[in-house]
């Protein structure tokens, strides 16, 4: 099979030999009783990390994201989220199909909107024929904005404002991994300013599968329920927690590492004519740029013909994701790509 550059997705990361060793010893049993071994440490480990009183092993991120807000929520009610969140761009209309939300959209600045944003959106409780304002949630760091970090200045005004009105707060926090090792503040910093939160061991971490949810323990009792009603309830899955748990063990702080392939790749697109790429918005692993005088589908095609696989941000964007499994010299050679595509 030819082998290609993939900066689709860090979802692409495969598990490494010594993960997969992990995962080939684990401990199992029957996860449906709370009997898998190997699931009960990653859980009690993930909501030490997070500063929770008890987590939840879910195969995906979007269970995570979409128990979270059944738990949090009545149908009918409303989510505050901004309008490139993946809840509401990536989850298949789950919100409203699952548990009869909508949400409220707002156009934050590269995924990042404000408590001056958010509070004309909150519905007046006495306000009967309205939706009922029940979830503020916050996506970091962003994917469709392009992996920004949410600065936790602006975290903790917003869960400030939250907490004003009674509402809830929910973090996707699939990739606070790579805000945390930016900024160095820890993931239970972060999630100490929400209800609920939601992180991916799939994505740069490179475990082959697996999410965790947090938050205080009737809350995962309620999560535990709903992850079972809605067919998440797994058995001997200690084989893939031990993935999970190897991945937080030992993969954190090699994300730093994927930060510098962004920034090396940015800095070769910047080079070249063909392409518009702001190299201040690289904060992390996701990087976004726009070819120019080319249709993306065309763009992508030709450089997929060229051995370079890559994704799509908004409307007309084309999104590079750089994860352990592309060397710097694979960068190197990315940039060569789309130059090769561009002239
Ligand atoms: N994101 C995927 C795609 O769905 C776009 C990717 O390739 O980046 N929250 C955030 C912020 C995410 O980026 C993702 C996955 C999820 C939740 C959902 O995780 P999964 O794919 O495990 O359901």
């Amino acid at each position: 099979m030819k082998k290609f550059i993939d900066l689709r997705s860090d979802t692409v990361t495969k598990p490494s030999s010594e993960m997969r060793k992990a995962m080939y010893e684990a401990e199992v049993g029957d996860d449906v009783y709370g009997e898998d071994p190997t699931v009960t440490i990653l859980q009690s480990n993930m909501a030490e990390l997070l500063g929770k009183e008890a987590a939840l092993f879910v195969p995906s991120g979007t269970m995570a994201n979409q128990i979270c807000l059944n738990v949090l929520t009545n149908p009918g009610d409303e989510v505050i989220c901004d309008r490139d969140a993946h809840i509401f761009q990536y989850e298949s209309g789950s919100p409203a199909a699952l548990s009869g939300l909508q949400l409220s959209l707002i156009d934050g600045v590269r995924g990042i909107f404000t408590p001056e944003q958010v509070e004309p959106l909150i519905r007046p409780t006495s306000a009967y024929y309205m939706a009922r304002t029940r979830v503020i949630e916050i996506e970091n760091t962003h994917n469709r904005a392009g992996g920004t970090i949410n600065p936790i200045e602006n975290i903790k005004a917003i869960s400030a404002l939250a907490k004003k009105y009674n509402l809830y707060t929910h973090l996707d926090g699939a990739r606070i991994w790579n805000a945390s090792v930016v900024t160095n503040i820890s993931p239970a910093e972060y999630a100490s300013h929400f209800d609920s939160v939601s992180v991916c061991l799939s994505k740069g971490l490179g475990a082959p599968i697996g999410s965790v949810l947090a938050g205080n323990k009737d809350f995962v009792k309620e999560a535990f329920r709903i992850r079972k009603a809605w067919g998440g309830g797994m058995r001997q899955v200690g084989v893939i927690a031990a993935a999970g748990l190897y991945a937080v063990q030992n993969n954190i702080s090699q994300l730093k590492e994927d930060h510098e392939k962004a920034k090396v790749l940015a800095e070769g697109l910047s080079n070249i004519a063909g392409v518009n790429i702001n190299m201040e918005n690289v904060e992390t692993n996701i990087l976004m740029f726009i070819p120019k005088h080319i249709s993306i589908e065309v763009f992508q095609k030709k450089c997929k013909e060229t051995g370079l696989l890559l994704g799509i941000g908004k409307v007309g964007e084309i999104r590079a994701v750089t994860h352990m499994n592309v060397s710097f010299e694979e960068i190197s050679e990315a940039v060569n790509i789309i130059a090769k595509v561009l002239s």
